[in-house]
């Protein structure tokens, strides 16, 4: 089976392969007002799967939105009703764009199925429904949607992990690059402030060699979840270096930076980190340079500067303080 499934996708995947799995067990929603139908269609698919018919096509589209359907299944001679519209309306709603839809047609009803193809519908069957035809369709199609399901994630996985750093979960540098160029030149033209907190921590090589490099990574996870709780979603909060955390705070005017940096200093100060198990509190205190955007500045690398020169002041004027 896994042999089969590869040479199907043409890629070898392990992780893919076993999420696309054998394509059972999806819960199907079946869309079909004639009973004795609906009674055929889903005895032979409930020995795979689980089938939920429903005959009114309104109902279905909520059935289709709210429950947890892995793929509709839609005759297309509803009483009243045109099946087509609701496989279009299926594929075009955000919550169910990405659900495998399939159709059930009449032999002398080919137009439609044509256009159901053409604007997207996976897969058809026609009257009289072949029962093994159904369930090996069925499943073709369950299985081709897990397995995109679980690229689509691992797309998003590496798509995240490029703008993430590792050890603490802040955004990466690359991030800050791009969102403070974008930042920057936002306020620039609403006339309105950014400013920029630089911080590095304190004696952060004799935290290493005191205690050991594992427990240095250990203090700094801490450092930033702390950094996190004090900090708003709307600001930047990247690591820029080893033990260095550049955050952006849009909108703020130089003296709520400078408020925001001092609480920041305070609370890492105020509230050793405990580590090892909480075996271990360890004392941690933070410099901080605080820089805004000037009217003059040609761009985002003039407050970079300024910010790391303030870093400089708060390091050679004593540590644990702030500087602007
Ligand atoms: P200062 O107060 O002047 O900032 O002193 P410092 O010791 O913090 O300064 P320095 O920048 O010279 O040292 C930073 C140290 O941080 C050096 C490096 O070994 C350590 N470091 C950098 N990245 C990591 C990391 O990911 N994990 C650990 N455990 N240590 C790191
Ligand atoms: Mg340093
Ligand atoms: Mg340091
Ligand atoms: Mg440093």
């Amino acid at each position: 089976d896994r042999a089969l499934a590869s040479r199907e996708f043409g890629i070898g995947d392990p992780l893919a392969l076993a999420a696309a799995g054998d394509g059972q067990n999806a819960s199907i929603l079946l869309v079909e007002d004639r009973k004795n139908s609906a009674e055929r269609l889903s005895a032979a698919l409930n020995q795979h799967h689980r089938v939920t018919v429903v005959a009114d096509p309104h109902d279905a589209m909520v059935l289709a939105t709210e429950g947890d359907f892995e793929l509709t299944l839609v005759s297309l001679d509803l009483q009243g009703f045109d099946g087509l519209r609701l496989c279009s309306q299926v594929l075009s709603l955000d919550r169910t764009r990405t659900m495998p839809v399939m159709m059930i047609a009449e032999e002398n009803d080919k137009a439609r199925v044509i256009r159901g193809l053409e604007f997207g519908v996976h897969d058809y069957l026609m009257r009289p429904v072949d029962r093994n035809e159904l369930v090996a369709r069925v499943r073709t199609q369950v299985r081709r949607s897990r397995f995109s399901d679980t690229l689509r994630g691992a797309v998003q996985a590496s798509m995240e992990m490029a703008v993430t750093d590792g050890l603490t979960g802040l955004h990466n540098r690359r991030y800050l690059d791009s969102h403070l160029a974008v930042l920057f030149d936002d306020a620039a033209l609403r006339h309105r402030a950014v400013s920029m907190l630089m911080l590095d921590i304190d004696r952060f090589k004799s935290i290493n060699d005191t205690y050991g490099h594992e427990a240095g990574d250990e203090v700094l996870r801490a450092f930033a979840d702390r950094i996190r709780l004090h900090t708003r979603v709307v600001d930047i909060v990247a690591r820029y270096g080893g033990e260095e955390v550049v955050i952006i705070l849009p909108d703020a005017e130089p003296e709520a930076a400078h408020v925001i940096a001092e609480r920041i200093r305070e609370r890492i100060e105020a509230v050793p980190f405990l580590i090892d198990q909480e075996t271990r509190e360890i004392h941690v205190t933070v410099s901080i340079g605080v820089a805004c955007r000037h009217v003059d500045d040609k761009g985002p690398a003039d407050m970079l500067k300024r910010a790391d020169l303030a870093l400089y002041r708060a390091k050679s004027s004593g540590r644990n303080r702030v500087e602007a």
